[in-house]
């Protein structure tokens, strides 16, 4: 068996994640999410909620798919809130937040897959590393309609707060970010961007994740 992924492995997944489900989407989910890594997205995210989405055999359905996608792209494939359905599917991972079933518990129940935590503080951040995080997910760093019960925006100085406080935990930025914004998130030290809207909603779902890793491969090369 293999061990817990590596910070700097998974900093490398996490440069341009794609979250969604099937209610973020205006066309068939599964090819936007072919678009999305055929533009080059390093993890996906499987996130079936809200007004509309779909429940039972249906939403594992779509999983399916898209695990089959990601797993033929060499892609990580991660499911929100739901370690049943990810241990099910043996997905690569779980992304929980604070309302969610508590880190160190799932920690324990998914073994050495990758568990992404999302923190608001630095104390939350330190106690999700405490409990087996592989990554942070940091936001809304801007605002965002993809989620109705969003906390307060946050901007980018909570991502230089968090390195202030000494976590150099691979961090993923969320919540509003767009193409435009790339620069100023990765400039204060995320190590890659998290989105939805900014990719279902393109017109080109693979042009979209390329003008993405273009500015984000700028903006890392600028930092290091
Ligand atoms: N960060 C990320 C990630 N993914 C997420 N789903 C969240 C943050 C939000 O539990 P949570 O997690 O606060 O809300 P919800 O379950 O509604 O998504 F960085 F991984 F992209
Ligand atoms: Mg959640």
């Amino acid at each position: 068996m293999t061990g817990r992924v590596t910070p700097e492995v998974m900093r490398q997944h996490l440069r341009m994640y794609l979250v969604l489900g099937s209610v973020n989407c205006f066309e068939e989910p599964r090819r936007i999410v072919q678009e999305a890594l055929a533009g080059g997205a390093t993890m996906v995210q499987f996130r079936e909620k809200g007004h509309g989405a779909l429940v039972g055999e249906q939403a594992i359905q779509l999983a399916r798919r898209i695990q089959d996608q990601c797993r033929q792209a060499g892609v990580p494939f991660i499911v929100n809130d739901d370690v049943e359905l990810a241990l099910k599917l043996n997905a690569d991972g779980v992304h929980i937040g604070q309302d969610d079933e508590c880190a160190s518990s799932v920690r324990e129940r998914i073994g050495n897959r990758i568990l992404g935590v999302s923190a608001h503080t630095v104390e939350e951040a330190r106690r999700a590393i405490l409990h087996g995080a592989d990554y942070l997910g940091i936001g809304p760093i801007y605002s965002t309609r993809s989620k109705d019960d969003a906390k307060a925006v946050q901007g980018p100085a909570i991502l230089r707060e968090l390195r202030e406080a000494g976590i150099d935990s691979p961090i993923v930025a969320i919540g509003g970010i767009t193409v435009e914004r790339v620069e100023e998130v990765i400039g204060a030290s995320a190590d890659g961007v998290a989105v939805i809207s900014a990719v279902t909603g393109a017109e080109s779902a693979r042009e979209a994740v390329e003008a993405f890793i273009g500015k984000i491969c700028r903006a890392t090369e600028r930092i290091s």
